[in-house]
This record gives structure tokens, C-alpha cells and sequence, in this order.
């Protein structure tokens, strides 16, 4: 038994979702107890978040009446283990490796804020976002963190771009990859200590658009999402967007770790042993801002509100279906689709008989993309990005 408890009986307490331990007379100090979840700083109110072990997913009836900006109170959370607490003063990012001209380089926080910025309105998701609805629309099963469609979020980032770092640092044209990763504990899978969060991010992508982000939404970072500097890969899937990063391998040979070589690849039948490429661009995606299941009184005119996204650029149209993708109507995009961020678009919709119905919305991008009736099967359950049937019940 762990003996942190063998002094304390440990109730859980289902009102604040915290673990609470009673004292018995006679003994030492309780130790300090487990939160749930453990490791998230920010207020986690269930009616804006569901939470998922270590992590915490926005609910997307909770962006109804939001701008094109995900506030940090509604903003998805992913920890492969716990948010650190990072004390900015004495914190340092240290970009080291054969493919540096010199030794180590070091930036403190006063550093980074002293280059010149660079900002981008992005999505940051989880490769496994939508991953529930491999089971529920597909029947397949899938391991992982049983997001529905709320693994994501969009923000403006603001930091310094990584292409001036590693200009700084010294990065030569020997380099070939480089391996960012953060501060925050050692993650262990299955008895496995896989190391702290890393994830080879080629030299290429780097050099683009990639920043190395210090504020969100014009305040410095949170502390759950990365503070005081994370990468912002836009486009990319979460993983690339390492949060509390403290260091950077610049080499001139290859580098992998597990989240390149076995996580964040698709297995299983119709993939390559050992998996397909390592997943960089995401998918098109399209959800309503609404409860799951929604509530709609028949005989009304509802005005539903949604979001559509695509790593691959703008969305240039939406249309939506009440009849499990017989018929579709357009619906209507409000303003221009940010390139990196999303579109909001309303469709109004009157039910007619009471019952259990289902609403379908599927996007269009610049680049043609679109969503498929099935995502592509993978025993991991990313890049789900089949058009998502939303359950409904008409009163
Ligand atoms: N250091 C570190 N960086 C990390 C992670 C992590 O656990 N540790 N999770 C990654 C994953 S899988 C995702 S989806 C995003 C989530 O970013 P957010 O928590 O700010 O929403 O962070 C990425 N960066
Ligand atoms: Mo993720």
C-alpha cells in the first residue's frame, strides 16, 4: 500500500472532484494529497471542461458567445504529466548540439523578450482530438485519451521566431534536425520511463513559421500551457508544440524519441510495420457549439453556431446535414477564416418532430481538402477527421 496513506482514510469527494483525507487521532501531519487531476493550476469548472486523467478537454457549448479567440479559462489542456512551475528569472532555454558552430547557447526570459517579435493567430490540437469517434461512429477500438472534439483551441501567440534563435545560436548549414523539449516531469507508460516530453521537429518547418511563443492572447503565457516559453507550430499537431521548453538539440544526424518513432504514427492494418510517418499536418474539422447531446425544442428556429479548421490553410466553406448526409445546405462563414486559425459560421435549423436526430457539418478548404465519411482506422486513434455526426434530441 502507499505508505502516504496508510495514516489517513481517503475519501473522494465528488462535489469539487478533490481527493480529501481525515486525519486519524494520534498520528503525524496528513502528507499533501493528489488533486484531480493532478497537475493542472487553472480552475477546471465542469461546466466548461471534462476532464480526462491528466487532462482536460473544453466543452464546445462553452465557445457559444466566444470570439475567434479561445480564452485561457476555456482553453483545452494536454500534460503527459503535470503543468511545472517555472520561475522566469532563472530560467534558461539552451539550444546545444553538433549542428551549432560553437558550444551551448543560453537565452533567459529578458533575452527573448528583447528580440524582435513575431505574431500568429493559430489552432493548437491533439492529434488525438475526435479520437472517441472511432468507437462511437466507427466501432473500432482505439487507446488513447477519449477526446470528443475538444482538444483545441485558437490563440494568438506572440514570441520570437525560431528561425532567429537558432541564427543566434549559430545553428550551420550541417544541421538536419533538432529536438525540443521540455521541463516538465519524466513520463512513464506502461512501467517505461520514456523522459521528459520531446519530439524531433525538422530543420525545415523550423525555419518557417514556427515561434518560439512567450504570450497567449497578449499575456504572458499560463502556467499550464507552457509558461514562460512554448513552440507554436502552426498547423502542426500539439505534439510539436512543446510546452515549458527548456532546451533544443541542434544536430547533424538524424534524432528520434518515442514520440517520433512509435507514438504519434498511425498503426495497424493498411499502415507500414512500425507505422506510417510521423504526424505533422492536421486534418479538416468542423463541430458544433453545442451540448452533447443537444437539447432543441421541434417547431422552432434555432440558430446553431460552429467552427471549422484545417491545418492545411483557410476554410473556405461549410455545409451542413439533417438528414445523415442526404441533403446539405451551405452554412453561413462569418468573417474570413484566419490561415492558421478557424472560421465561425451559424446555420439556422427548424426541427420538425420530436425524437433523436443528428446533425452533420463538413468543411472545404483552400487547398480542396475536405471531410470523409470514415477517418482512416489506426490502433492509436489520431488524425480522426470524418465528418462528425452530432447527436441531437428534439422535444
Ligand atoms: N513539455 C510538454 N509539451 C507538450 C505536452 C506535454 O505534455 N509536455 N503536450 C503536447 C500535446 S500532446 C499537446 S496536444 C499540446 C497541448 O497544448 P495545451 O495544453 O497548451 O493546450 O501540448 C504539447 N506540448
Ligand atoms: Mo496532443
Amino acid at each position: 500500500m502507499d505508505p502516504r496513506f496508510t495514516t489517513t482514510t481517503t475519501t473522494d469527494d465528488r462535489e469539487t472532484g478533490r481527493k480529501t483525507g481525515r486525519r486519524v487521532p494520534g498520528e503525524g501531519e496528513p502528507p499533501p494529497l493528489p488533486v484531480s487531476p493532478p497537475g493542472i493550476r487553472k480552475p477546471l469548472p465542469a461546466r466548461l471542461f471534462a476532464v480526462h486523467g491528466t487532462n482536460a478537454e473544453t466543452r464546445w457549448e462553452a465557445l457559444r458567445g466566444e470570439g475567434d479567440l479561445t480564452p485561457d479559462r476555456l482553453f483545452f489542456v494536454r500534460n503527459h504529466t503535470s503543468t511545472p512551475l517555472i520561475d522566469a528569472g532563472s530560467w534558461r532555454l539552451t539550444l546545444w548540439g553538433s549542428g551549432l558552430r560553437g558550444g551551448p547557447v543560453s537565452f533567459t526570459y529578458r533575452d527573448l523578450l528583447a528580440m524582435p517579435a513575431e505574431e500568429v493567430t493559430a489552432f493548437v490540437e491533439c492529434a488525438g482530438n475526435g479520437r472517441s469517434l472511432y468507437g462511437e461512429q466507427q466501432g473500432e477500438e482505439v487507446s488513447g485519451t477519449p477526446w470528443r472534439l475538444g482538444a483545441v483551441g485558437v490563440a494568438r501567440w506572440r514570441g520570437v521566431p525560431f528561425a532567429a534563435l537558432l541564427g543566434r545560436a549559430g545553428m550551420t548549414a550541417r544541421a538536419v534536425a533538432l529536438m525540443p523539449r521540455g521541463l516538465d516531469p519524466d513520463y512513464v507508460e506502461g512501467g517505461e520511463n520514456l523522459g521528459r516530453v520531446r519530439r524531433p521537429l525538422p530543420v525545415t518547418k523550423a525555419l518557417g513559421d514556427v515561434l518560439v511563443a512567450y504570450e497567449m492572447n497578449g499575456r504572458p503565457l499560463p502556467p499550464d500551457h507552457g509558461f514562460p516559453a512554448r513552440l507554436a507550430v502552426p498547423g502542426w499537431a500539439g505534439i510539436a508544440w512543446t510546452k515549458w521548453l527548456g532546451d533544443v538539440e541542434v544536430s547533424a544526424e538524424p534524432l528520434e524519441s518515442p514520440w517520433s518513432s512509435r507514438l504519434y504514427r498511425m498503426h495497424g492494418p493498411g499502415h507500414p510495420p512500425g507505422g506510417g510517418p510521423p504526424l505533422t499536418r492536421m486534418g479538416v474539422k468542423s463541430a458544433f457549439e453545442l451540448p452533447w447531446p443537444a437539447r432543441l425544442r421541434a417547431g422552432h428556429g434555432h440558430l446553431l453556431h460552429g467552427r471549422s479548421w484545417s491545418g492545411n490553410g483557410r476554410v473556405v466553406r461549410v455545409d451542413v446535414s439533417d438528414d445523415d448526409g442526404v441533403s446539405w445546405r451551405p452554412a453561413h462563414l462569418h468573417g474570413d477564416s484566419s490561415p492558421r486559425g478557424w472560421v465561425r459560421w451559424t446555420f439556422r435549423w427548424t426541427p420538425l418532430g420530436a425524437g433523436a436526430a443528428g446533425l452533420l457539418a463538413r468543411a472545404v478548404d483552400e487547398t480542396g481538402a475536405g471531410q470523409p465519411e470514415r477517418a482512416t482506422s489506426n490502433r492509436l486513434g489520431y488524425a480522426f477527421d470524418a465528418v462528425v455526426r452530432h447527436p441531437v434530441v428534439v422535444t
